[in-house]
C-alpha cells in the first residue's frame, strides 16, 4: 500500500465566506481502481465514528449492526452532508479518514452520544460499489433503444423484469398504473419520456 497520503480538498471557490471543507486523508488505495464512486451509487461500507474533541468513538460498524457493513446511497441525502462530499470518487477497497466540520455533521443540535457542534472524524472502508436506481448504469440498462430517454414501454418492459427476477407475478394492471406514477412524478416536462437528466439525480448543491 502506499502509506498515509494526505489530500486535502481546496476550500470552495467563490464563497465569499469560505465554508468548511471536509478533510478527506486516503490511508489505504488498492492498485487496481476499475470505478470510483459518484453520486447516485450505492456503497457498502464498515465504518467507525469519532469526536475530534477527545477521540471518544461513538458509532462501529465492527461492534455495532453485528459487525456488517452497511449500504447507502451516496449523494442523495440519505447520509449527513460530510460522507456525501467526503467520500466521492473512492475505490473498493479504499480506506480514508473524513474530518467533517459540525455544518456537514450534526450541526448546532447534535444527535444522541454528538453533542452540539461537534467535529468528527470517521474512518471509513468501502466494500463494494452497485448501481443505485438512478445511476447512470441503471438509466443505460433501461434505454433498450440508447435514445437517451425513457419511453413507457421502457420503463413496463424494465419493471415486469425486475418483478420477474424477483418472483413476483407481473399483473399488468399494476404495471400500467405503476407506469403512468412514475411518469406522473419523473417526466417533469410531461413530454412523455424520462430524460437522462429528469432520471439521474442532480444534487448541485452539495
Ligand atoms: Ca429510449
Ligand atoms: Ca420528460
Amino acid at each position: 500500500m502506499w502509506g498515509l497520503f494526505l489530500f486535502l480538498i481546496a476550500a470552495t471557490g467563490g464563497a465569499l465566506i469560505p465554508e468548511p471543507e471536509v478533510q478527506i486523508q486516503v490511508l489505504e488505495k488498492p492498485f487496481i481502481c476499475r470505478r470510483k464512486t459518484k453520486n447516485g451509487d450505492m456503497l457498502l461500507v464498515h465504518s467507525e465514528g469519532f469526536l475530534e474533541k477527545n477521540g471518544t468513538m461513538f458509532y462501529s460498524t465492527y461492534k455495532e449492526n453485528n459487525g456488517q457493513p452497511v449500504w447507502f446511497t451516496l449523494g442523495i441525502k440519505e447520509v449527513i452532508k460530510g460522507w456525501d462530499k467526503g467520500l466521492q470518487d473512492m475505490c473498493i477497497g479504499e480506506k480514508r479518514k473524513i474530518t467533517v466540520p459540525p455544518s456537514l455533521g450534526y450541526g448546532k443540535e447534535g444527535k444522541g452520544k454528538i453533542a452540539p457542534d461537534s467535529t468528527l472524524i470517521f474512518v471509513i472502508d468501502l466494500m463494494e460499489i452497485r448501481n443505485g436506481p438512478r445511476s447512470h448504469e441503471s438509466f443505460q440498462e433501461m434505454d433498450l433503444n440508447d435514445d437517451w430517454k425513457l419511453s413507457k414501454a421502457e420503463v413496463k418492459a424494465y419493471l415486469k423484469a425486475e418483478f420477474e427476477k424477483h418472483g413476483s407475478e407481473v399483473n399488468e394492471t399494476h404495471h400500467e398504473v405503476l407506469v403512468e406514477s412514475i411518469f406522473e412524478k419523473e417526466d417533469e416536462d410531461s413530454d412523455g419520456f424520462i430524460s437522462a437528466r429528469e432520471f439521474t439525480y442532480v444534487h448541485d448543491e452539495l
